[in-house]
């Protein structure tokens, strides 16, 4: 039996970072972690890959041959990858000892309605794999109501159709208001507050109002099933990526797993996987990345030299993670700002 996770998310939304970054901080964490790259298109790896789907199929040679577009394309090689799963299993028995990181495509198509990831996941499942699904959610889709709504839809379906242990993620965190200031709290967008606060939003635009029925369905339809919400992420920042491997360890049932490579004493790593009261988690990322409008002038002050994010393209920096960081640390965290969810920022 081995541990994995099975990254997905909209195109651009941090997956192949995410995989270098993760794999990078669970090496620090003593794990043996082996990087597969299923996407065909992937041309530009920022890390060392132990199995490449390329080397079977690549979205270039599909596109060539049978004159195929890039969706189309991407469509092909996912079906040869399903047709031809005695190659990955081949390669995988080579690391049969490792946490299994997937990079995959961002077409959403292929997990939320498509068959073959479904079933190539189902295989990978069969052959004693234990996966938790990551999906990753640029956070700038919480700026504008009608965005963040499509997103917990989109996760919604992928939920609902791959049927994984499932984690959704606002990645990219470090940049939420880029793009605008958030309407609320960040804790309503993580958690997914009552949604009728956003209809008035969406009501207030000339746009949204004239699909005000229809959106106030979709948003009855997302609470009826009630099963989003999401976690943050900053890839660069160790204790973020450090607060959803506990997450992860424990879905994927890593933290109840055998004795392999980085996994020595089960008891430490269930003790340090306590829950974090939600509450603090959303506000003490609020605290750091959202600018309080009180006190605009000194937003920088309280960031840790450390984890302070200076983005290089393409550069990741999430090392120096300890699987021996102590519970005190995590209680040292910075102290909850005041966040209600469904309130107005003031
Ligand atoms: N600021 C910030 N940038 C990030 C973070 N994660 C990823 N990025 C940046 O987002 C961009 C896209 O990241 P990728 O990892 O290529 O995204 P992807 O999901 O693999 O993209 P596709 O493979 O094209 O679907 C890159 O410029 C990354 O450096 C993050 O946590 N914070
Ligand atoms: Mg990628």
């Amino acid at each position: 039996m081995s541990f994995g996770q099975w990254v997905i998310g909209p195109p651009g939304s941090g997956k192949t970072t995410y995989c270098n970054g993760m794999s990078q901080f669970l090496t620090a964490m003593g794990r043996k972690v082996c990087i597969i790259n299923l996407d065909p298109a992937n041309d530009a790896l920022p890390y060392e890959c132990a199995i490449d789907m390329r080397e079977l199929v690549s979205l270039s040679d599909v596109m060539e041959r049978l004159a195929l577009g890039p969706n189309g394309g991407l469509i092909y090689c996912m079906e040869y990858l399903e047709q031809n799963m005695d190659w990955l299993h081949e390669k995988l028995q080579q690391f049969k000892e490792h946490y299994l990181l997937f990079d995959t495509p961002g077409q959403a198509e292929l997990y939320t309605n498509h068959t073959s990831m479904r079933r190539i996941v189902d295989h990978i499942q069969r052959w004693g794999v234990r996966l938790c699904g990551l999906h990753l959610i640029d956070s700038y889709y919480c700026s504008v109501p009608s965005t963040y709504i499509s997103a917990v839809l989109l996760s919604l379906s992928t939920m609902l159709h791959l049927e994984l242990p499932h984690i959704n993620v606002l990645s990219k965190i470090d940049l939420v208001e880029k793009y605008g200031k958030l309407a609320f709290d960040l804790e309503f967008f993580a958690d997914v507050g009552d949604l009728d606060y956003l209809l008035d939003r969406l009501d207030a635009d000339p746009f949204g109002k004239k699909f005000g029925n229809l959106n106030k369905a979709l948003c009855s339809l997302i609470d009826d099933y009630s099963l989003v919400s999401f976690t943050t992420l900053n890839i660069q920042d160790k204790e973020s990526v450090y607060n959803l491997v506990k997450m992860i360890d424990k879905t994927n049932g890593y933290v109840y797993g055998s004795f392999i490579p980085g996994n020595d004493s089960i008891m430490t790593l269930m003790e340090s996987s306590a829950t974090t009261w939600q509450f603090d988690k959303f506000a003490a990322v609020q605290e750091r990345y959202i600018a309080n409008d009180d006190d605009d002038d000194d937003d920088e002050a309280d960031h840790d030299d450390n984890d302070d994010i200076e983005r290089e393209e393409g550069d990741v920096d999430v090392v120096a993670a300890s699987s021996q960081r102590s519970q005190q640390e995590e209680e040292e965290a910075p102290p909850p700002a005041t966040t209600s969810k469904g309130k107005e920022k003031s």
